[in-house]
Formats: C-alpha cells, structure tokens, sequence
C-alpha cells in the first residue's frame, strides 16, 4: 500500500447503518488509513456501535451530529474535521459496501496525482450492477444532464466514491456548498472544474447496498435539477460560480 496512515482520511457519513459497520471495520483495517465515521444520531444504534468499536482502535474515529442533516451537510463537517487534524487526502465512501475495497485501493494508489480523483461507473471499465432499471436510468440521466447543463467533460459527476487533495477542498471553498446528496456531488465537481484542477476519473464497478435501506429520495432529485439549471444557466453565459 503506498499510503501513509497520517495523510488519508476516509469519510463515511453513516445514517442507519448498523448492520454494516462490523463488514465494514473488518474491511478497512486492512489499509493504512484513518477512518472518520460521521454519524446523524442514527436510531438504529449506529453511532452507540461506531464508538464502542474505535475505543479499541485508533484507527477510527466518530464525529457525532445530533440530528440528520443531509450527506453534503456530513462530508461539509468531516472535511473540516480532517483539515483541522492535519490530514492530506479526503477519501468520501459510503458505508453499504456499494464502493469495493479494490476500487479505493485504486484511488488511493494514484491519490498524490491528482487534485480530485473520481470513482466512475461511466468510463470504460466502470459500471454498476444490481440496480433495477428504473435507478439505473435515474443514474445515468443525472449524468448525461449534468453534463450537457454544466459544460463539463467529467463523465461521472455524481459519485459518491472519490478523493480531494486538501489543496483542491481549500481552493474550492467547500463550506461554501450548500447542496446535498446527488447535487453535492455535482456542485463540489463543478467547483473543481471551475478552478481548473486536475480531475483524474477511475472506474469503479458501483454494486447495490447488501443491507439497509437507501436514503434516495424525490426531495434528493428536485434538488439536483434546480441546482443544474440554477448553475447551468450561469455556465452557459460564461457566468462567475464561485
Ligand atoms: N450522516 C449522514 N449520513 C447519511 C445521510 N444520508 C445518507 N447518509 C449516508 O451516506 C451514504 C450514502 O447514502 P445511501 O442511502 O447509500 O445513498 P445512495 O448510495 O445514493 O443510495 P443507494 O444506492 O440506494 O444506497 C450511506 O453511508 C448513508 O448511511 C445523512 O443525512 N447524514
Ligand atoms: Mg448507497
């Protein structure tokens, strides 16, 4: 493994997951990198279970918010965390196992590379399974929309599995975002391409969460339209974003 347990943070915002945070310990204590878990007062015990376990492992660390505020609101928080504690690279993953442990091997390999590095399931070599039509059509309209609204060459704007240099995260002003979910994802992308940073995709096959419930929602996706006329419109008359 080429990283350094001081310079990469992995960030998973957790909201009901208890089910897969034991797989989860298991997984990534096989790399050497420190992990921070942002748990929104999970009613399923989540953050109770996270703070046991990293009592006995330093690896871990819990961020614990009070109550659900949204992905973007999370990763918000864990960056500033990480920055704060000294840490280079800013790894987001989710925790229902739909980004593998092979594809974060990839990314963190090339991580000192590239200001943003993108796990993309619409590169050759990507892809995802498991996912029903209906969420597979949503996924890559998002993509081709954002794409063509924003003027953008990166295929896969809304993954959620991807890694800021801390540069790139104080270049953008990331706490100035204020966006969730899929438009998070699209907004943090945007503002990477604004500043001309070097955006490096790699595929990642994405598989359907193996257990609990998804957070999606119709809220999620009005969001991410508003968003992408909002900013298109402004990429088209050559307007300033950030
Ligand atoms: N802290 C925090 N975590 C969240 C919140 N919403 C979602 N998450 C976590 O963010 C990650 C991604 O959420 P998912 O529900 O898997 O969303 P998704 O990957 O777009 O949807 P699926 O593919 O259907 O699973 C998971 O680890 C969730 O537990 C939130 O409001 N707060
Ligand atoms: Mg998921």
């Amino acid at each position: 493994m080429t990283s350094n347990f001081n310079s990469h943070l992995i960030i998973i915002p957790t909201y009901n997951e208890i089910d897969n945070i034991p797989n989860f310990v298991s997984e990534i204590s096989k790399f050497n990198v420190s992990v921070l878990f942002v748990d929104d007062n999970s009613p399923d015990g989540t953050g109770e279970l996270i703070s046991e376990i990293s009592k006995s492992n330093i690896q871990l660390n819990l961020l614990k918010r009070p109550s659900k505020q949204g992905l973007g609101s999370a990763y918000r928080d864990g960056f500033s965390w990480g920055i704060e504690k000294g840490y280079e690279f800013f790894i987001e993953m989710d925790a229902d196992f739909s980004h593998s442990f092979v594809d974060l091997k990839k990314i963190i390999e090339v991580s000192s590379n590239f200001d943003l590095i993108i796990g993309s399931r619409y590169i050759e070599g990507g892809g995802s399974q498991g996912w029903d039509f209906k969420r597979k059509l949503l996924s890559s309209t998002a993509n081709t929309t954002s794409r063509i609204f924003l003027r953008s060459k990166v295929k896969d704007m809304t993954s959620g599995f991807r890694c800021y240099s801390k540069k790139s995260l104080n270049e953008i002003k990331y706490q100035e975002t204020d966006s969730d979910g899929y438009s998070f994802q699209i907004e943090m992308t945007l503002r990477c391409v604004e500043k001309n940073l070097s955006i490096k995709e790699v595929p990642i096959i994405f598989n359907e969460r193996r257990v609990g419930k998804s957070k999606m929602s119709n809220k999620i996706i009005v969001e991410a339209l508003i968003f992408l006329i909002n900013n298109g419109i402004k990429r088209w008359l050559n307007l300033k974003i950030i």
